[in-house]
């Protein structure tokens, strides 16, 4: 029995759950139905929750962790169990590795049963699955507990470094009923769930030290940075110190990647040669050759000078996780810039000129380069000849938001696509997941209402492609294009040892993604030139239509892994 033949003092785990979420300004769901979660999916929307309906859990996970990501809200996905829990676990893993706060609201059996092995419906332990896989795990047994289950779930995902949560819901507890009175008294509406966190004094004074002694400072911002929505202090740092910066890729836009102070054409002169490093919500990970040099970008590996690293960041363990920090600098990254804005006064001298303009002689020599090689046009059309089009079309609708992923068509997009606005990049960040793109495109249009582009390699499609039904469905101003090379790096690959199977990177030739989109009732268009992707993505974004463009690349553009062809084991044999 549903809520619809109580009587109206009784309320139930259903209806609680909703007012809980509601309570604490979450009114989107991310979702797929089914037992025993499908009537929450039409309670939420009858309650006036907008609820996103996926074609796969891992994509509506997805989808909450971008969500998080960009509203500094949990975003909430819900599934089924066993199985519907474990493809929503890697979205969740994910948006944990990436310091996204989400939570996971999973549906399971009975724990009677599943605790006695006796074989329920969709069996399985979810809490103790998901507990190592995220920041926090909790199961509500009760339904006088769900407020209490979800304050805890919302601060673990916001406070301190955001994350994923997982809050396990037994079938059992969404038909429980409780009077209405008591139930609305037992739900929490949470006070500041991600505390401010003010730096220690002498931890600000040592970092200004360290930073005015630098003859070649460099600041690095990352997601974390983007993250933390203190756009114009971060600004104020970057330009009150003259420091050049380069930005992680999702920190893109934070400042135009057209400021003067950029520092991404120069990446592989600057990493090298910086002597102080300041992190700025950014790890020291693989990204960064874990602080230890050998950069997997610019031409070829080069050892890392002797540095001292300031590292601002709110989880105190992260420094000295790879190499030393000699300041590191804990709190929030809003209170931490300020309290270094405060602390370098009105007669901070700026960063040293011969630095400064070398990293600027070095940067506009790259910019020339890539103008030259942009403004080429050759047939077939190839990844810069595609990218300057996407571009243009950005520089011209800076709003918009860009989803990214693939290989080279990561790389390539992440280095010639200048964004203009804060967290208007969402990528496939820490781990380089495929998977993320409809997924992303969904909450970015969702989320933010503005247009939406997503620049997707013809395999990192196909990890999400089904999800297009859903942007026609709900009619997102969504235009995807996809960079078709014939597979994956490459379309060229061949079968080594001879046989009628093609390569295991090689995909059918000449396949039209776009209709695909067509067949859902939104736009498709099959475009070979420049010209045509330019004019089939201005209609796109003007007509807000779901649009999915079919761009044909040159199959042999690619390289293997793109730009981290160093990461691919060797065998002994090519390595002598
Ligand atoms: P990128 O991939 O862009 O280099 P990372 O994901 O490696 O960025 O790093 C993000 C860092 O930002 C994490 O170490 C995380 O703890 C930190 N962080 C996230 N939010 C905040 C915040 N509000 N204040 C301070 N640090 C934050
Ligand atoms: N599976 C998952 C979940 N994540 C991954 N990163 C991979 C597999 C391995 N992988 C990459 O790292 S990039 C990529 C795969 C399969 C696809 C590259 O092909 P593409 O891009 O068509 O998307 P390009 O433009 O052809 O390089
Ligand atoms: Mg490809």
């Amino acid at each position: 029995m549903t809520n619809d033949t109580q009587s109206p003092v009784q309320t139930d785990g259903f209806h609680l759950l909703i007012d809980a979420l509601k309570l604490n300004d979450i009114n989107t769901i991310f979702a797929l139905p089914g037992i025993p979660i499908t009537d929450l999916t039409r309670m939420a929307q009858g309650e006036g929750m907008r609820v996103i309906s996926f074609r796969h859990e891992q994509h509506a996970g997805n989808a909450a962790a971008a969500a998080g990501f960009l509203t500094q809200k949990p975003g909430i996905c819900l599934t089924v169990s066993a199985p519907g829990f474990l493809n929503g676990l890697t979205a969740l893993t994910n948006a944990t590795t990436n310091c996204f706060p989400m939570i996971l609201i999973s549906g399971s059996s009975e724990r009677e049963i599943v605790d006695l092995q006796q074989g329920d419906y969709e069996e399985m332990d979810q809490l103790a699955i998901a507990k190592p896989l995220c920041k926090a795990a909790f199961r509500v047994l009760n339904a006088e507990d769900i407020g209490v289950g979800i304050a805890r779930a919302i601060r673990s995902a916001l406070s301190g470094r955001p994350g994923g949560v997982y809050l396990d819901l037994p079938a059992k507890f969404f038909a429980q009923t409780m009077d209405a009175e008591a139930g609305k008294k037992s739900l929490i509406k949470v006070v500041d769930p991600a505390p401010r966190q003010i730096p220690a004094p002498d931890s600000v004074q040592r970092a200004l030290t360290l930073l005015k002694g630098a003859k070649r400072p460099l600041i690095i911002l990352g997601k974390g940075a983007a993250y933390a929505q203190a756009d114009a202090d971060i600004r104020a740092l970057v330009e009150k110190s003259g420091i050049p910066y380069l930005p992680m890729s999702m920190a893109k836009g934070l400042l135009p990647d057209t400021h003067e102070q950029s520092a991404s054409a120069a990446r592989s002169y600057v990493l090298p040669e910086a002597d102080v490093v300041m992190l700025v919500g950014a790890r020291l990970n693989w990204l960064l050759s874990q602080g230890k040099g050998k950069t997997w970008g610019g031409n070829g590996p080069k050892d890392w000078a002797d540095k001292s690293f300031i590292q601002i960041d709110i989880s105190p363990t992260e420094a000295d996780s790879n190499v030393a920090i000699a300041a590191p600098l804990i709190g929030d990254i809003g209170s931490c810039v300020s309290a270094l804005l405060a602390g370098m006064g009105s007669s901070w001298a700026k960063a040293p000129a011969e630095w400064t303009s070398a990293v600027a002689e070095r940067k506009n020599k790259n910019i020339a380069k890539m103008a030259e090689t942009l403004a080429k046009d050759p047939s077939p059309m190839n990844y810069h000849s595609a990218l300057a089009v996407v571009r243009d079309i950005v520089k011209a609708n800076p709003e918009a938001m860009l989803v990214n992923e693939g290989a080279n068509a990561l790389d390539f997009t992440r280095s010639i696509v200048d964004m203009y606005q804060p967290r208007k990049r969402l990528d496939v960040g820490t781990w380089g997941i495929m998977g993320i793109g409809m997924g992303f495109s969904v909450a970015a249009a969702v989320v933010t209402g503005k247009p939406v582009i997503a620049i997707e390699g013809d395999s990192a499609f196909g990890f999400s492609g089904m999800e297009v039904e859903t942007i026609c469905r709900y009619n997102l101003p969504v235009c995807v294009v996809i960079l078709n090379n014939n597979g994956i790096y490459k379309g060229t690959d061949v079968n080594r040892g001879g046989g009628a199977d093609v390569a295991p990177t090689v995909f059918v030739k000449g396949a039209r993604y776009d209709k695909m989109m067509e067949a859902f009732g939104g736009v498709g268009v099959h475009v070979t030139t420049p010209q045509e992707l330019s004019a089939a993505m201005k209609e796109a974004i003007a007509s807000g239509k779901p649009t999915l463009i079919n761009a044909v690349i040159d199959e042999t553009a690619g390289t293997e892994s793109g730009r981290i062809t160093s990461l691919n084991p060797k065998t002994a044999a090519i390595k002598k």
